[in-house]
């Protein structure tokens, strides 16, 4: 039966879902980059390697971490913040790949944000039991400016709440391929990742990746 066939294809959910006024999800919008996305990755944690951060509590975060672009998030003792430097080599983060910046610019205008200029890339890799706990993104100097995220590899499911930490969370599936775009009234929603589930994903094995793009400062 052709509705058999076609049950897990991403095309049979809907292309772009409001998860809250001003936060977008696209489905697939990165697919065919999917490549080109995947070798920029590699790029970036080969000039700066994945580790796990500090939290301000003395938590070791379980999702590794890497950055390019001019700033790069970045936890220890001393709080969370986007710096100049990787605090690993002491070098600059490796630049941009055009890649990730052109992606970004063309989802954020899909969601009505023009002129969207990127200048930190985060980049989080979950493994098996990884995630991030319900959190606000307000390291930024500018909460008008959205922020893209990039999901690639295994799936994750995605809570996304209000304003306060308290409020009622909606779960959403992230798969490879998708994209958020997410800003204006939901800019400081609270969110954050169950823990990955085990899996193989056929390009990036046991992880999932996630871009997030921001204009930091
Ligand atoms: C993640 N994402 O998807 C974690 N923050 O791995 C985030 O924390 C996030 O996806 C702000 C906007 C979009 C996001
Ligand atoms: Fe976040």
């Amino acid at each position: 039966m052709t509705a058999d066939l076609f049950a897990d294809q991403p095309s049979t959910l809907p292309a772009r879902v409001v998860l809250a006024p001003g936060a977008l999800l696209l489905r697939g919008f990165a697919s065919t980059l999917e490549n080109e996305l995947i070798a920029a990755l590699h790029q970036v944690t080969h000039a700066a390697p994945f580790r796990h951060m500090e939290t301000p509590g003395g938590f070791r975060m379980s999702v590794a971490i890497s950055n390019c672009g001019a700033l790069g998030w970045v936890s220890d003792r001393r709080g969370y913040r986007y710096a100049p430097l990787d605090p690993l080599s002491q070098q600059p983060w490796p630049a941009m790949p055009e890649v990730f910046a052109a992606l970004a610019a063309s989802a954020a205008a899909q969601a009505g944000y023009r002129n969207f200029v990127p200048d930190a890339a985060l980049v989080n890799r979950y493994a098996l039991g990884a995630q991030v706990s319900l959190h606000q993104d307000r390291n930024e100097q500018d909460f008008r400016q959205p922020i893209v995220s990039i999901s690639l590899g295994l799936p994750a499911t995605f809570l996304f709440g209000g304003e306060q930490r308290s409020d009622k969370t909606r779960r959403i599936g992230l798969l490879h391929g998708d994209v958020a775009v997410w800003g204006g009234p939901s800019r400081l929603h609270y969110h954050g990742i169950v823990p990955l589930k085990a899996g193989v994903h056929p390009q990036l094995g046991a992880f999932r990746y996630n871009i997030t793009l921001r204009k930091a400062g």
